[in-house]
């Protein structure tokens, strides 16, 4: 059994849909949706305004490298094609966290293709922002110590938190809701 945070984010296309296209396809394996946020574009590549959120998930069988499976899997379906680093795509899944069945956060730092935690997550207000909305007392390793996320996200300059701006948008479809 494994938990996993997801941050998910898209700026070509239907943003939106793509974006819900995760939670559906996760389905029961969801925690916690966090609301979807507007936000600039982070990495110096000129392009348009992403959506993000967090995902929250869990499931019996998957191990971190299933969760990555599963990310590539639905960017695949979304229509992604290759792209320069850092720059446009019509939907991006990063694992952020996984816990083992004990609780203990897996530190993976010799396959490029999934280091976890993620290394660049601490540095992002747009994983921060809406990770801390459905987890307000998440930690996170940076540099093998152990932080609050609020910290890392007090940390960061403050142009970085204001290109991150809630919306009314929801990803979660109207029957999932009711339930
Ligand atoms: N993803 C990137 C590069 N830059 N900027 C924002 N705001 N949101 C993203 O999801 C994002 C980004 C490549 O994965
Ligand atoms: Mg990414
Ligand atoms: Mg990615």
């Amino acid at each position: 059994m494994t938990r996993a945070v997801l941050s998910i984010g898209s700026n070509l296309g239907d943003r939106l849909a793509h974006l819900r296209a995760v939670v559906d396809a996760l389905g029961e394996r969801v925690v916690s949706v966090s609301p979807v946020y507007t936000t600039a574009p982070w990495g110096g590549v000129d392009q348009d305004d992403y959506l993000n959120a967090v995902v929250t998930v869990r499931d019996s069988s998957f191990d971190d490298y299933a969760w990555l499976r599963f990310g590539q899997e639905l960017e695949q379906a979304s229509g992604r094609v290759r792209e320069i680093r850092w720059g446009a795509r019509t939907l991006d899944v990063d694992v952020v966290q996984c816990r083992d069945d004990a609780g203990a956060p897996i530190v993976r730092d010799t396959d490029p293709d999934l280091i976890l935690p993620h290394p660049q997550a601490h540095h992002r207000a747009f994983v921060l922002i809406p990770w801390l909305a459905v987890e307000p007392d998440a930690h996170l390793s940076v540099d093998g110590l152990d932080r609050p996320i609020a910290e890392l996200l007090a940390d960061l300059d403050p142009a970085e938190r204001d290109g991150v701006v809630r919306t009314d948008l929801e990803l979660r479809d109207e029957g999932a809701r009711s339930c």
